[in-house]
């Protein structure tokens, strides 16, 4: 097994860096400019709205805001890569020129690079590169950091993707990361730059995304690269939510905040989630629980 790695992937903003070295988890704050995403969307679905929620993620204590303009949820309309970028680059270009450390998600690569130039200094792409094939080298020529998330076909099949065999689903996903991995040394990506997400919920059972989550730990180990845990108001969170209200994903926030305590202490490098305040404190609680241990 590799060391767990401790150092944050370059070249981030030296004061999340330093956190991230202090081995605090990092806050990614959502911020979805999007119609139509499962738990917010339409709710930040113009400039203002998106500039101005994300300017209250900031101020709840986000360390990077994360901006979207397309739902990968099963059911939602695909947008072209035009329809994107204007949904999101004035979006980053307010928040970037705010002094936000900004990510763009997407998963073209056309989008990624106006993102670059607009601001944005991470790039977090669900498909690990799948989905477009000038992703990786764009990541390469640029510098970024990129998020490489696990994903398996595409928001439409994805939910009867979920065989990972004999061998099992940590072990499953870790093989295709690999892949990816292999694929973005080739591309010349750097290893300092490339960040890890197993995509609970993607192309997973409700089951299988919660033994990923606790082999949060694992996963870093034996890959190698820092982990990021996207568990926000995901239907997998249902299991631990009161009965009654479980069918609603707003309803999922306490869930949410336990699994980033859990994925903090397990030493996660970054949660991404959509609501800031308590998940914030839950990483904090968490640094300090490591730290008194
Ligand atoms: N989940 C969603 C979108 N983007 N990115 C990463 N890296 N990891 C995730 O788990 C992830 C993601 C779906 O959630 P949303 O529609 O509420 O943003």
């Amino acid at each position: 097994m590799n060391a767990i790695p401790v150092t944050a992937p370059a070249p981030l903003p030296q004061p999340l860096a330093a956190a991230s070295a202090a081995g605090r988890t990092l806050v990614m704050g959502i911020v979805n400019v999007t119609p139509d995403s499962f738990s917010d969307g339409g709710r930040w679905d113009t400039t203002e709205l998106a500039v101005a929620h994300g300017r209250q993620l900031l101020a709840q204590g986000a360390d990077i805001l994360d901006i979207g303009g397309e739902s990968t949820r099963p059911g939602a309309d695909r947008v072209t890569p035009q329809e994107e970028q204007g949904r999101v680059l004035p979006v980053i270009r307010a928040l970037a020129d705010a002094g936000a450390v900004v990510c763009v998600d997407t998963l073209h690569a056309a989008t990624a690079a106006a993102a670059i130039d607009a601001g944005a200094c991470m790039v977090n792409d669900v498909s690990g590169g799948l989905a477009d094939a000038d992703m990786h080298r764009l990541v390469a020529e640029r510098n970024v950091v990129y998020v490489c998330q696990h994903w398996r076909g595409n928001p439409e099949t994805m939910d009867t993707l979920t065989d990972y065999g004999e061998a099992g689903v940590v072990a499953g996903v870790e093989t295709e990361l690999r892949q990816r991995l292999a694929e973005l040394d080739a591309a010349g990506v750097r290893r300092e730059q490339i960040v890890l997400d197993p995509g609970l919920g993607f192309a997973k059972t409700p089951s299988q995304s919660w033994t990923l989550l606790a082999a949060t730990r694992r996963l870093m180990a034996d890959l190698g690269h820092p982990v990021l845990i996207g568990a926000s108001r995901k239907r997998f969170l249902a299991s631990a939510t009161v009965p009654e209200a479980a069918a609603d994903p707003l309803a999922r926030d306490a869930a949410t905040t336990a699994t980033t305590a859990l994925a903090a202490a397990a030493g996660a490098w970054a949660v991404r989630v959509h609501e800031v305040p308590s998940n914030r404190d839950a990483v904090h609680t968490a640094s300090l629980w490591k730290e008194h241990r």
